[in-house]
């Protein structure tokens, strides 16, 4: 099999190019330039890119075939992908050849850039991180694929209504896919209930698994790898046929809506009780189909199944699917009929896991009733492995019945359920935390007991965020700036270089050119003045992320527009963009909260020129790619020992903003890299907060000792802010689980510090280029190379 040999290579002239959209928009869009939609234009330029990629990717599976390498798995529930066109176009060199082709159709590249929607496949930080580390790994030239789900409906598109958040589903596909393969002739069978038998588990409803992918390319490489999504289908004959004919419409297809349920919707975090049972049938189905496709890839060129773990790598992206432990068990055993050790030893080879929390209350477990109904064998495997677990730990902690409870996979009170954590700590050999504070606490804290079990299973491998997404496509202006300033593009590949750019702070023309690039991006942006210092909160709704603190922050500087101006500070425009998962109702408070006090400011005749609170609806990758080039000051807020990394600090870092932040999470390393004196650091530290927690913590008395809170919380009490400001002064001055109250005048008195920085712009913007050079280490490929010398260790292929 030679593909390498075998492909007519694509142009890569403008006019090759445009004769290959041509040629597109006739025979794969069939229809002519005349009636050309920009749709048809949109699709027809994506196809024309793909091509490209997909010549790459024919090669690189070519070479992959033929080295027969160790290959990585990513199995994650969420990716957050982003919109594919500027990428692609970036990626397969064809960024300047699409303007010029597209005209010859009639349209701009603006409009069609405008059709390129991104699939929302993701929450969050983690479904982000999954798209990253995919990025590098193709980058740095590694075998790899991600495996996940095509839901139909992504991540929610969030609106405001009354200033309150409304969901409204993401039909991501509505107009299709052009990037996307299927691959119907891949399909998997899964199984769900049944009963396990003499025979063994008989499962009582089989679903379909289809599978399709998406090309992952590598930046400056000719690798390009896949994310393959698996897509839920009714087995055959669901259709009721004698049903249909008798006037039972839905009656006979209620089969097969029940199996497309599966992929149907992404679940928005763990903060709604609706469907859990569906969510469980998520991840094993992910779970089912993936192993499997990675055991038919596994024998194409291997046989023996000792060499297993040698050539598969399956990194678990936090416990979501988890349940490839026990499944991978059941293969092997049940159907591979291996013995139950040689099984366990090739399981416990093979898988990795990596914890994104410190919230206890974020630790998956299932209830046992549950999960034996849907999935009556893998509860066997899951009770015998924990038996020998159990068995382990009495051997090494003697008549220690407190590690026997805390290790156990099974929690028996209130009701019984399986801890998916510590099965996935059992039936891994390597678990990593995602920075350094995080992965000591989880060895400190979470999984003290588990560490003193199995010492050297647990690392560290701190997050990191891809460069070509959120500085070269993003800030376009400002990399060209940091190329010219370095005298190469080599950066984008190795980003450590970007200490380079250290000298030329002190460089006043420099400067210059690097806050009138600040200045263009918030032009572009188009949110409030661009002389204002923009101050942006962009992430998630979660009370721990303490977007109350900022907004407590607002509310002060507002007082003072009435009744202290010369206290006030300097003009900014302050920007929150995230969403609340649905069923939380304390974070949709706060989002109201935000509405009605933004609202109240604009309607100020005192805050003209000075303060504006903006809040643009339904924050995603699109819009990050907007905010992060434009802002000025990063607000990583967070209770110290809450926040597990942080992505979005590096990013905003990366692009010259300067942060705000607690020793939290990545913060901690960010400071030691831009250095102290380039960071506004405030608060408790991890030992501090839970300390005050942990004691006799009491809101109120703050409240009282502070006269700026106490005029803040009273104007919220008081419902200044509508009936959510209210609920939120409540939450703080009763419990405040997350110490608001505490850390608020460390809070406000940086940000006064902050304020006078910024009038001296010279400092700033010095302070600014330290940031972006101090960053270099919040590359994902520094990442991926981590995971590669500390857990993976695979090595590249190239095409
Ligand atoms: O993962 C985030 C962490 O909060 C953040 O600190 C870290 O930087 C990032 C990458 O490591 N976690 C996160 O995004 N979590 C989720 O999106 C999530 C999704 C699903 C569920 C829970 C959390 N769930 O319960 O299904």
């Amino acid at each position: 099999m030679d593909l390498r040999n075998g492909l007519r290579p694509l142009g890569s002239t403008p006019a090759e190019f445009e004769q290959d959209l041509l040629s597109n928009l006739y025979y794969r869009r069939g229809t002519t330039v005349e009636s050309a939609s920009a749709q048809d234009a949109y699709e027809t330029l994506a196809l024309t890119v793909r091509d490209r990629l997909a010549a790459r990717r024919a090669r690189t599976a070519a070479a992959h075939y033929e080295t027969n390498p160790r290959w990585v798995y990513y199995l994650s529930a969420e990716y957050l992908l982003g919109p594919q066109l500027e990428q692609n176009l970036l990626y397969s060199g064809t960024t300047d050849l699409a303007p010029a082709a597209l005209k010859a159709l009639g349209f701009s590249p603006e409009e069609v850039e405008a059709l390129d929607v991104e699939p929302g496949l993701g929450n969050g930080g983690l479904g982000r991180l999954a798209a990253c580390l995919l990025d590098s790994l193709a980058t740095l030239d590694i075998p790899a694929v991600g495996y996940g789900i095509r839901y139909d409906l992504g991540i929610f598109k969030q609106d405001f209504e009354n200033g309150e958040q409304v969901e409204k589903p993401d039909d991501w596909t509505f107009q299709g896919d052009p990037w996307e393969f299927p691959a119907p002739d891949d399909w998997q069978t899964v199984g769900f209930y049944g009963y396990v038998g003499p025979e063994g588990w008989v499962p009582g409803e089989i679903v379909h698994g289809e599978p399709s992918h998406l090309l992952v390319p590598g930046y400056g490489t000719e690798t390009v790898n896949i994310v393959r999504l698996w897509r839920a289908r009714a087995a055959q004959a669901s259709f009721d046929l004698r049903r249909f004919s008798a006037g039972q419409y839905a009656e006979a297809v209620q089969e097969a809506v029940k199996a497309e349920n599966i992929s149907k919707v992404l679940y928005p975090d763990d903060s709604t009780e609706m469907g859990r049972e569906l969510r469980l049938k998520q991840q094993y189905f992910l779970v089912s189909c993936s192993l499997r496709d990675i055991i038919r890839r596994f024998r194409f060129r291997n046989s023996d199944w000792s060499d297993f773990p040698v050539k598969t790598v399956i990194q678990l992206n936090d416990t979501h699917p988890t349940l490839a432990i026990p499944e991978l068990m059941r293969l092997l055993v049940d159907e591979e009929k291996l013995d139950w050790e040689q099984a366990w030893s090739l399981v416990r080879q093979t898988f990795a896991y990596t914890c994104h929390t410190l919230l206890p209350e974020a630790l998956e477990t299932w209830p046992v009733d549950m999960l034996g109904r849907l999935l009556p064998r893998h509860l066997e495997i899951i009770y015998r492995i924990n038996a020998e677990l159990l068995d382990e730990v009495r051997a090494t902690f003697p008549d220690d019945l407190s590690r026997v409870r805390n290790l156990s996979l099974i929690q028996e009170e209130p009701q019984r359920r399986v801890r998916m954590a510590n099965l996935a700590v059992t039936g891994t050999f390597k678990v990593n935390g995602v920075a350094e504070l995080h992965s000591q606490l989880l060895t400190s804290t979470t999984f003290a007991d588990f560490a003193a079990l199995w010492p050297d299973k647990f690392t560290n491998v701190t997050n990191g965020v891809t460069p070509r997404r959120f500085v070269r496509l993003a800030n376009p202006g400002l990399s060209a700036l940091i190329t010219e300033g370095l005298g190469s593009e080599d950066w984008l590949r190795d980003l450590s270089l970007l200490s380079g750019l250290a000298p030329l702070a002190d460089d006043a023309s420099f400067r210059a050119r690097w806050r009138s690039e600040k200045r263009h991006a918030k032009s572009a942006l188009g949110l409030g003045d661009p002389g204002a210092m923009l101050d942006v909160m962009i992430k998630r709704f979660h009370e721990y992320k303490r977007q109350q603190l900022k907004i407590l922050h607002v509310i002060t500087l507002y007082q003072r527009l009435q009744s202290a101006p010369g206290r006030f500070g300097v003009p900014r425009t302050v920007l929150f963009g995230g969403k609340a998962a649905p069923a939380y109702y304390a974070a949709k408070s706060i989002i109201k909260t935000i509405n009605a006090v933004a609202a109240a400011v604009a309607a100020d005749p005192k805050s003209s020129g000075l303060l504006r609170v903006v809040f643009p609806a339904n924050y995603n990758v699109t819009l990050a790619e907007k905010i992060i080039p434009a802002a000025d000051l990063s607000e990583q807020i967070s209770m110290a020992g809450k926040e597990a990394s942080g992505t979005g600090n590096m990013k905003l870092a990366l692009n010259g903003a300067l942060t705000i932040g607690t020793l939290d999470g990545a913060n901690v390393e960010i400071r030691d890299r831009v250095g102290a004196d380039n960071f506004f650091l405030f608060g408790l530290d991890a030992p501090a907060a839970l300390s005050l927690r942990s004691g006799d913590y009491q809101p109120r008395s703050y409240y009282e000792a502070d006269d700026e809170l106490r005029a803040a919380l009273d104007a919220l009490s008081n419902g200044v802010f509508g009936g959510a400001g209210q609920e939120v002064a409540q939450s703080l001055l009763g419990r405040d689980e997350y110490l608001t109250l505490a850390d608020y005048r460390s809070y406000i008195d940086k940000q006064d510090e902050v304020a006078a920085v910024w009038q001296n712009q010279e400092r700033w913007t010095r302070m600014s280029i330290l940031n972006t050079a101090g960053s270099g280490f919040f590359s994902s490929d520094r990442t991926v190379s981590d995971y590669l010398e500390r857990i993976w260790r695979a090595s590249p292929v190239r095409p």
